[in-house]
């Protein structure tokens, strides 16, 4: 059985524990936290969770995860089964890591951690985060799914916005679903899907816990 390597808080984890309950792979939560310790850094080299064990070794990063989840388990489908339609997806997932995610992250020890303002961050992060909504608003069909037909990119926003949304209110005042017509209905179909609520009332416990832990 496939252990997932990680922890409730940790919106990549729910990336990933979101496409194994919609494929209906059995896993069992293996608790750990990122760290740079080597004995860590054999299974995930970047020291990040979520990573998974398999009866091969581990994988990190998500989205080569879902891509090995779809490969052994292809139905339900995570990515088209048209290569251009499929490529598509991976555009759009990668954008949303590289250009939503990663950026809204900046802020991350500001609005969760409650450290210093980060000034360069906040001049730098905009004007990309600017673009990747642009390039979703170009990419996406929204109907009512980012491509169409739900795939591994409804997974990634789900998980990519769930912090970067609040994350630029707090910073920027700035709502950034509204400005991409048609994401607040794709992300609220993402999140009824069975699997989606599931994650989405598992993280939200999650982050409380968290949240109350710290004040
Ligand atoms: N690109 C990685 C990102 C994973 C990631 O950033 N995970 C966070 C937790 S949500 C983490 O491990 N952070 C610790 C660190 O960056 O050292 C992936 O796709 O899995």
């Amino acid at each position: 059985m496939i252990k997932l390597h990680g922890f409730l808080v940790s919106n990549y984890y729910s990336m990933v524990k979101f496409a194994l309950l919609e494929k209906g792979l059995e896993f069992e939560h293996v608790q750990v936290m990122p760290s740079q310790e080597d004995d860590f850094k054999a299974k995930s080299p970047m020291g990040k969770v979520p990573c998974i064990e398999t009866e091969h070794g581990f994988i990190s990063e998500t989205i080569a995860i879902l891509e090995y989840l779809e490969s052994i388990k292809p139905s339900p489908a995570l990515f088209p089964a048209d290569p251009y339609a499929a490529a598509k997806v991976r555009e759009v997932a990668h954008g949303l890591e590289l250009y939503i995610e990663l950026q809204g992250r900046r802020h991350y020890s500001e609005i969760f951690f409650g450290e210093k303002r980060n000034e360069a961050a906040v001049a730098e992060a905009k004007p990309v985060i600017e673009n990747g909504l642009k390039a979703l608003k170009q990419l996406g069909s929204f109907g009512p799914y980012i491509c169409g037909e739900f795939s591994a990119a409804d997974i990634v926003a789900a998980h990519s916005f769930v912090y970067a949304a609040p994350v630029c209110q707090a910073v920027y005042g700035w709502d950034i679903i509204a400005e991409v017509p048609g994401l607040q209905a794709a992300l609220d179909a993402t999140n009824a899907r069975a699997a989606g609520a599931q994650v989405a009332t598992e993280h939200g416990a999650a982050m409380k816990a968290f949240q109350e832990s710290a004040a």
